[in-house]
């Protein structure tokens, strides 16, 4: 009997063992995402001298990743605090606070009014993505209208919740500059749109931004078409250097009275990368619906993960309010936007000085933390299996990756592919390059003869 009992107890369970076994048989691996893909395939590359031009994350002068002095002191400020419960309201509406005023300005009358509501994200991912949520919820037929190119994640953002996405154009190939006429154009003709995603400063992947004039046309436009403009926010100061001119189009479309959605992320300007910081606000009408708005964006997160953790919002909240570490802040700040301006124009004089017969100017008109080069994927292919460079396959060069000591043989290596001979850029770009697989390319010995050969000291 008590056999019996075990006998079957043992069938059963190694029957549900065989279903278990074949529920997940019809997941199939995802695509990798462009970005982790490169810095994937620059992981796995043994050569020393590589270069990592993929990831937008700020590295100084020695290429090294960078903890901010201003962060250092708002921890030591927090090191003391007795609070590590859930993020409590106090916490996080100072916080939002801070946030908005940052991006909205001190003074502005939406603060003093409270008439926008606001709740922390995890970082600029998570505000784009509660938005979305938020999108769907209260208008499940809307679009949203993406430039042309833009941040590879953000297509995915508005895909998983469902909502379509269109494009306007934006950017230029020939002149690698923007395509303004195109981009009213497609504004104007677009139909049954809800909202449309700007960058406000230091476009990814162009670098391209709009001038001021340029903006107040677009947000007459959006005033004219009734679109919802919806910013993000990844890298305020790192266009100009100073976060209050890199807030220039938020505050132009502030003054003609939009309504405005706005992603901020520090992972960039205060190098909290790790701690995932970010808010999203929503401008509305009065204090009521700003209530109303803040309470529906807490019930999404609610759902997706509670709370986001104290401890970062904790410290960009210090760095903000506190008005020495803020003046700290400011000035690091300044210092990575000028770091990488000084890359542009040494990496833009060194393509000049080799000869290269290919207009180079692109690289200095272009603003903040990327290059969109114009290197075609045969091209960036190349740099990647000869010389160990990596970057997007669209030719984006994170230029924080670029420093006085790889810069020449950055130049040198850019120089060499954009002269070789064509056919075997062809051969090369047949060769099964696809970012999605592994890139692991070996051939040390050339690298290496080639790397001494341009004196590189490392
Ligand atoms: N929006 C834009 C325009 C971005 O470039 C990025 C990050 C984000 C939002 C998301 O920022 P987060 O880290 O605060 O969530 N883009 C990076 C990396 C830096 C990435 O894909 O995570 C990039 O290299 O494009």
């Amino acid at each position: 009997m008590i056999i019996s009992r075990f006998l079957r107890r043992g069938i059963s369970t190694a029957s549900t063992c065989a279903t278990r076994r074949s529920w997940w048989d019809h997941v199939t691996p995802a695509p990798k995402d462009p970005i982790i893909a490169v810095t994937e395939a620059f992981l796995a590359d043994p050569f020393p001298y590589k270069i990592n031009l993929g990831v937008g994350a700020y590295r100084d002068d020695e290429g090294k990743p960078v903890v901010l002095q201003c962060v250092r002191e708002a921890e030591g400020k927090i090191a003391a605090s007795n609070f590590l419960e859930s993020t409590s309201t106090a916490v996080s509406s100072k916080f939002v606070e801070e946030s908005a005023k940052l991006i909205y300005g001190q003074d502005s009358n939406v603060i003093k009014e409270r008439r926008f509501a606001g709740i922390p994200a995890l970082s600029g991912t998570g505000a784009c993505r509660l938005f979305a949520e938020f999108q769907k919820r209260f208008y499940p037929e809307s679009r949203i209208y993406l430039p042309d190119p833009t941040w590879s994640n953000h297509r995915n953002i508005w895909r998983d919740v469902h909502v379509p996405d269109r494009t306007f154009r934006y950017y230029h190939p020939d002149s690698k500059s923007l395509n303004f006429v195109a981009l009213m154009d497609d504004i104007k003709n677009a139909q049954m749109v809800l909202s449309s995603l700007l960058h406000p400063c230091a476009h990814n992947p162009t670098g391209v931004d709009p001038t001021n004039e340029q903006w107040r046309e677009i947000s007459s436009l959006f005033k004219a078409k009734n679109h919802f403009p919806f910013f993000d926010v990844a890298y305020q100061g790192f266009a100009s250097g100073d976060v209050e001119r890199d807030a220039r189009a938020i505050r132009i479309f502030l003054e003609d009275g939009h309504s405005i959605g706005c992603a901020q992320s520090f992972a960039k300007n205060m190098g909290l990368y790790g701690h995932r910081v970010g808010c999203l606000s929503v401008l509305c009408n009065d204090k009521i619906q700003a209530m109303a708005i803040k309470g529906q964006l807490q019930q999404i997160s609610n759902t997706m993960y509670g709370s986001p953790p104290i401890h970062g919002i904790s410290l960009a909240s210090k760095i903000l309010s506190d008005p020495d570490i803020k003046a700290i802040w400011l000035k690091e700040v300044k210092v990575m936007a000028t770091r990488i301006h000084r890359m542009r124009a040494i990496l833009r004089e060194a393509l000049e000085r080799l000869g290269s017969p290919l207009n180079w100017q692109h690289i200095t008109n272009q603003v903040g933390m990327f290059c969109f080069s114009g290197l075609n994927r045969a091209e960036v292919y190349l740099l990647a299996k000869e010389f160990h460079i990596y970057m997007t396959p669209d030719g984006r060069i994170s230029m924080a990756g670029v420093t006085t000591k790889n810069v020449d043989y950055l130049a040198n290596s850019i120089h060499e592919v954009t002269t070789c001979d064509q056919d075997a850029k062809i051969l090369h770009n047949t060769d099964a390059y696809r970012i999605n697989t592994d890139i692991r390319f070996t051939s040390l010995g050339a690298s290496k003869s080639r790397a001494r050969g341009m004196n590189l000291s490392l």
